[in-house]
């Protein structure tokens, strides 16, 4: 019982359709369907289209997208207007953040309503998403109390076993990860990497990396230095962390990636994110899992502004043909790719 749920090819837009779906389930519970509706094919337009969404004004062309819609995604992708910020670009792990950090204003102005607490609140469990907690609230399932609630519901109200982990460990998930126990799982990963798995490179990124005093899960890429396969690698290193005790659950895994639970032998249950990548993709997979989120976006909009295309897979020029290869700009680490797009390096600890 253990691969849940497929991970979709793109996920890049994922963020900006979050933030729509959270809309959708507002104004659905205000019975405002019309709104409703519109928010709801917005998503799901974002959600099928194949690359990130920079602008409103890109958005545009794309089905289901109307002039309001982009007016929105433009308000969503601004940069935070606070200084020591609060993210743009929200994580998936818990889709509180969504509403943490959405600063599209009517979002934030909604957030004060008490259905739309609950709304937050339920989706506190990894894996329940809007469209789920609006159906649950929708059968009186309310706030916290309502992860109570829903422990001991049976009948119409169905989780899948994705959700039913984040329910277990809903009240671990929500707190943070403080620097030093952080460290102690880079320690834990290097020392089963050298002992199991010694042709494997492994950097642990996002917050982490960047130096934060607190993660809210841990994020480790890897590499073959063998010429083994990404996937093969990660299966095998999964493997090895369940073995061991530290690989607790599985929400989903996939070839390059794998969503689940660890837990150090004497500590709290952690959301681990592990990726995977061909050693040509390293040191671009390194910047994207690193972050932060809103770096990320700034230097696919540089990237954009010189005719080229950054992703976490590579960087490269615009074909000269639409439909045509792109050409790939090669880079031996981080501080080429910054190079390749005119931009000062910035030390993990400097990038937001
Ligand atoms: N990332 C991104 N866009 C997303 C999700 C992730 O660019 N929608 C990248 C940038 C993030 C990195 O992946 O820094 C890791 O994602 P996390 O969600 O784990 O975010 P952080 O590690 O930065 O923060 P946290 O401490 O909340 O885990
Ligand atoms: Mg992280
Ligand atoms: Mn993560």
């Amino acid at each position: 019982t253990r691969p849940i749920r497929r991970i979709a090819p793109s996920s890049d837009n994922d963020h900006l359709a979050s933030i729509f779906e959270q809309m959708g389930a507002i104004k659905k519970l205000q019975k405002d369907t019309f709104r409703a509706t519109a928010y709801q094919k917005a998503a799901a337009a974002l959600r099928a289209h194949p690359s990130a969404v920079v602008s409103g004004k890109e958005a545009r062309g794309i089905a289901g997208i109307g002039k309001g819609m982009a007016e929105r995604i433009d308000k969503a992708l601004e940069p935070p207007a606070r200084a020591g910020g609060v993210k743009c670009v929200p994580p998936q792990p818990m889709r509180e953040q969504v509403l943490e950090s959405g600063h599209l204003p009517e979002l934030e102005e909604l957030k004060r309503d008490t259905d739309v607490v609950a709304l937050r609140e339920l989706q506190l469990v990894h894996g329940v998403g809007a469209v789920r907690a609006g159906a649950l609230i929708g059968q009186g399932v309310r706030a916290f109390d309502g992860l109570q609630q829903l422990r001991g519901l049976r009948g119409p109200v169905s989780l899948d076993p994705a959700q039913r982990i984040g329910l277990r460990h809903a009240e671990e998930f929500r707190q943070k990860i403080p620097r030093a126990e952080a460290r102690r799982h880079e320690e834990a990963l290097l020392s089963a990497r050298d002992a199991s798995l010694p042709a494997m490179q492994l950097v642990v990124c996002g917050s982490y990396r960047r130096g934060k005093a607190t993660s809210g899960d841990i994020d480790a890429l890897v590499t073959p230095t063998d010429g083994a396969t990404p996937a093969s690698l990660l299966a095998r290193w999964v493997d090895v962390l369940r073995e061991s005790g530290y690989v607790t659950d599985t929400l989903a895994q996939g070839p390059s990636k794998f969503m689940g639970v660890c837990r150090l032998p004497d500590g709290m249950h952690r959301r681990l994110d592990l990726r995977s990548v061909p050693p040509e993709q390293f040191h671009f997979a390194t910047l994207y899992f690193t972050g932060s989120n809103l770096l990320n976006v700034k230097m696919r909009l540089r990237a954009i502004e010189l005719g080229m295309t950054l992703n976490e897979y590579r960087l490269e020029r615009k074909p000269a043909v639409d439909g045509q290869e792109g050409e790939a700009v090669p880079a031996g680490s981080e501080r080429e790719v910054f190079e390749a797009l005119g931009m000062d390096y910035l030390e993990p600890h400097e990038r937001g």
